[in-house]
């Protein structure tokens, strides 16, 4: 696995290290669906949580950690790495605009060809995931959701995180939160 990654890196990479505008360029052809500006937003995200020096530029050591984490991490990591993509700002908690903005990018990822009016539509449901990730999460009420919050409440209730992966858009979700 991590031969195939080095080979990777080394082809789109060759001078050692990822610049953000080469993930985002990357990312966006990736996915050939998709409002091109919400693609380069979530693209610019992802290679943040990558970017730990926040050099603008990931080494392959950054890359790798940042990949491992994602793909073969424990529960905890990849809770730890979903919380710094949620909390989009770097300060270290996620507030609530936060958790609305990345449900909208999940749904995003999911439905890339959805309409601005079909985005419009899904402002509620998603709003009510919101609430109800906070109010689980939330445990002192502040309505800032913390690093220790954020991963045990999760580990608890590990429902709430397909919750926010999944956008909540689906009827049953919706459903679910009657
Ligand atoms: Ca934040
Ligand atoms: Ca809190």
């Amino acid at each position: 696995m991590s031969e195939e990654w080095m080979k990777e890196f080394e082809k789109d990479c060759p001078d050692g290290f990822l610049r953000e505008d080469e993930f985002v360029a990357h990312y966006s052809d990736y996915f050939s669906a998709g409002n091109q500006r919400r693609k380069e937003a979530l693209a610019k995200q992802i290679f943040r949580t990558f970017d730990k020096d926040a050099s603008g530029c990931v080494d392959f050591w950054e890359f790798m950690c940042g990949m491992s984490a994602l793909l073969r991490g424990t529960t905890v990591e990849k809770l730890k790495w979903a919380f710094s993509m949620y909390d989009l700002d770097g300060n270290g908690y996620i507030c609530t605009t936060e958790l609305l903005n990345v449900l909208k990018l999940m749904h995003e990822l999911r439905y890339p060809s959805a309409t601005e009016e079909e985005l419009e539509k899904v402002q509620a449901p998603l709003e009510k995931v919101r609430d109800r990730v906070f109010n689980e999460l939330d445990r002192d009420g502040d309505g800032r959701l913390e690093l220790r919050e954020f991963v045990e409440g999760v580990r608890k209730n590990p429902a709430l995180l397909k919750m926010v992966e999944e956008g909540g858009d689906d009827d049953c979700t919706v459903q679910r939160l009657k």
